[in-house]
């Protein structure tokens, strides 16, 4: 059984558990307080040094880590059904939105980061909020951009089936509703991010979905 260390409202998380159910991939998952700092027990950082979630420990081995390289694994070593388009252009379609998130906009909003921006430079809540919002949204915007300039996106990011861009725009979509933004600005975003939540896969790992989530939306 494969063993994914997460957290309910973490994005990097969601991404993993998203593609886990996508392939069929049964897991157990064990929660890493994010809000009580449990990512900082020594305990966690034999498995993470990085203090940071997800991580997944698969027969034992030495754990991997990094939301996006473990997708990137998970499609190598399971790759039905593909989550990944078969030409080399489609694929680099598919990471270079996927990176839009990955990259370029989920660092912006993690606690480690907001947690600096309040103890370093004194940002209340509600200015920290505004730096959420302000790069939560210009990612989106980002992706938005990319699908409505493009004849690749159909009923998901790249084609008829859902690939690790539809999984990892979906993550930050959660993101920007754990925070209250207002996503009128991305309708293309916000299309497929319904289309992917009719699917089972999504709906259920989905951060309010999870233990120990309130029951209703609070970053
Ligand atoms: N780039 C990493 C990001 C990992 C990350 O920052 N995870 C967050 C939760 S989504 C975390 O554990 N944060 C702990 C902290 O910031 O202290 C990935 O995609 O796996």
């Amino acid at each position: 059984m494969l063993k994914l260390y997460g957290f309910w409202r973490s994005l990097a998380t969601c991404r993993v558990r998203i593609a886990l159910h996508l392939k069929g991939i049964a897991f157990e998952e064990t929660s890493i307080n994010l809000m009580k700092g449990e990512q900082h027990a020594e305990s966690y950082k034999a498995v993470n040094p990085q203090a940071v979630v997800p991580a997944l420990v698969i027969d034992d081995d030495a754990p991997l880590f990094q939301s996006m390289a473990i997708l990137e694994y998970l499609e190598e070593a399971h790759p039905q059904p593909p989550l990944m388009p078969p030409d080399p252009r489609g694929r680099a379609r598919v990471r270079g939105i996927a990176q839009i998130v990955v990259a370029d906009t989920h660092p912006l909003m993690v606690p480690r980061v907001r947690e600096y921006l309040e103890k370093e430079f004194g940002l209340d809540e509600p200015t920290r909020n505004r730096w959420i919002g302000h790069w939560g949204l210009k990612g989106l915007q980002a992706v938005e951009a990319q699908l409505v300039k493009d004849s690749e996106t159909a009923r998901y990011c790249h084609g008829s089936r859902p690939t690790l861009a539809d999984v990892c725009v979906v993550s930050q979509v959660f993101g920007a509703q754990l925070f209250g933004l207002d996503t009128s600005s991305v309708p293309t975003v916000m299309r497929i991010f319904g289309e992917c939540m009719k699917l089972e896969a999504f709906e259920k790992s989905q951060p309010l979905k999870q233990p120990g989530a309130p029951a209703k939306g609070t970053h």
